[in-house]
């Protein structure tokens, strides 16, 4: 706690207090409030008008009971949230996550990095996130359906294209969003695309979407590698997951001449030193649900290696493109020690305080998630503006889009750390640069 400047470290204190056990929260309110000290000693008024307080209290948080019965008729209940964190820039916006470790603390911890991440994009978006401790695997379509229809049963009164607009996260993609839409229309008997984002193309979702997250992130890695002159050519990279985000990382690695040599999943990881073949990828994991495991039965020069490190194999360029916490300090070691130059987070918070201490002190290209991953949120507010408008754009236009809005959020994250003192530290920029406007914004509207 000795780097938070001392005005602040008694917040810090009380967000202990008031939401004991929430430990990633804690974790991703510290690293916000780590970087606030030089920003209040410019803008006393924040330390008036309490935001600082004020933005670590959710609006509003919403937890109810969804009952279903899977394909035996047998009942099971779980638990839904939706934390509705801050709308000082827009409707609440952020996804949903289908995944048995949910908890409050994890949707409180997403829906507080939402918020700057949103901020970040330049969209008119808030921040929120929600999800549930349901575990889709190995689910039925049928029991996945009735899952969604009745979690909607719940949220759907907290919703609207002015409110708060939902979208997927782990365990929850375009199969989801579908069932979700379908019954938010039956209960509502209105036909409001803007509701969701995600959708299917042919009833309202937008082109890029997809593809969005993981794209975004290279991208972002990118302009880190030209700001230092460098680029992807010949780069060998790594992505853990192998879910949307991984997907479509891989893919946009691939295109700009990088060389992705391994994938994992929560079972183990896929080496193939001679690039992973992405076709093959997306016919198991997207088309048939199955388990990155099975790569091997294609491709037998490959390797899988069950309950394997990932961060062990040597790479230029990681992108940890699957869950919180997947990069320890030891991790973070490791990938440096091994030629490391760049780190992009496709995930939220996929690293540990201590793997971050490691990348900032080794100087390497490091963008956080709430800035390296803001290209899906931000293609969500691309799919809700051509929802307004009964538009649809071209796969170019809205990937032209995301580019630039990739390229303002480095440029403005790489911009604030050379102004407060820190060039290069992207976790500073990102957090000051994403803090401000949501300040601004809750300064302008008075005491809410
Ligand atoms: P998916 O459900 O499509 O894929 C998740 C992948 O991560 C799977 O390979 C999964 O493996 C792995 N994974 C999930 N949880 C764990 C865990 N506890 N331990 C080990 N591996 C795990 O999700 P997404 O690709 O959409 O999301 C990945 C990350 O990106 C998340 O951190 C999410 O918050 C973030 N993100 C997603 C955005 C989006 O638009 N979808 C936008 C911005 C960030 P397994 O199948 O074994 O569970
Ligand atoms: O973490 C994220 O930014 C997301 N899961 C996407 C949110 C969205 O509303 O598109």
């Amino acid at each position: 706690m000795a780097q938070v400047d001392s005005k602040i470290e008694s917040m810090y204190q009380e967000v202990l207090k008031r939401n004991p056990g929430e430990t990633e929260f804690h974790q991703a309110v510290l690293e916000v409030l780590e970087c606030l000290g030089p920003v209040v000693a410019k803008h006393p008024e924040y330390l008036e008008r309490k935001i600082i307080e004020r933005i670590c209290e959710p609006e509003r948080q919403i937890i109810f009971r969804v009952p279903w019965q899977d394909d035996k008729g047998t009942v099971h209940i779980n638990r839904g949230f939706r934390v509705e964190f801050n709308s000082s820039l827009g409707p609440y916006k952020g996804g949903l996550r289908f995944h048995p470790s949910v908890y409050l603390g994890i949707i409180k911890f997403l829906g507080f990095e939402q918020i700057f991440k949103n901020s970040l994009t330049g969209l008119p978006i808030g921040g929120g996130k929600g999800g549930s401790d349901f575990d889709p695997k190995g689910k039925s379509d049928d029991e996945v359906m009735r899952f969604c229809q009745s979690f909607m049963t719940e949220l759907y009164r907290h919703l609207g294209e002015h409110t708060d607009v939902p979208a997927g996260d782990i365990g929850v993609g375009g199969r989801e969003i579908g069932y979700m839409f379908g019954q938010y229309k039956r209960i509502t008997n209105r036909y409001e695309p803007g509701v969701l984002t995600g959708k299917g193309l042919t009833w309202g979702g937008s082109l890029v979407r997809t593809e969005a997250t993981g794209y975004g992130a290279t991208f972002f890695v990118n302009e880190m590698l030209k700001a230092r002159k460098d680029s992807f050519d010949g780069k060998i990279c790594t992505v853990s997951g192998s879910g949307n985000v991984a997907i479509y990382t891989i893919e946009k690695i691939h295109q700009l001449g990088g060389k992705c040599v391994a994938c994992s999943d929560s079972n183990g990881v896929i080496y193939d030193e001679k690039g992973l073949d992405l076709d093959l990828i997306k016919q198991l994991k997207e088309v048939e649900r199955r388990r990155i495991e099975d790569y091997v039965k294609t491709h037998k020069h490959a390797k899988y290696i069950a309950k394997g490190n990932i961060w062990e194999i040597p790479c230029q360029v990681a992108m940890p493109s699957a869950t919180q916490n997947e990069i320890n300090g030891k991790d973070a070691a490791t990938l440096v020690k091994n030629g490391c130059i760049a780190v992009g987070e496709g995930a939220n918070m996929p690293t540990t305080p201590e793997g971050v201490k490691v990348f900032l002190e080794a100087k390497i290209a490091y963008g956080p998630g709430k800035a390296a991953n803001a290209g899906g949120v931000a293609t969500s507010a691309l799919e809700m503006q051509q929802n307004a408008g009964r538009d649809s754009w071209t796969f170019e236009y809205t990937e032209k889009k995301l580019e630039d809005i990739m390229i303002n959020i480095h440029s403005n994250c790489f911009e604030t750390a050379a102004e407060y003192g820190a060039p290069g530290n992207y976790v500073l920029g990102a957090n000051i640069c994403g803090f401000i406007k949501v300040a601004n914004a809750m300064v302008a509207h008075g005491l809410i």
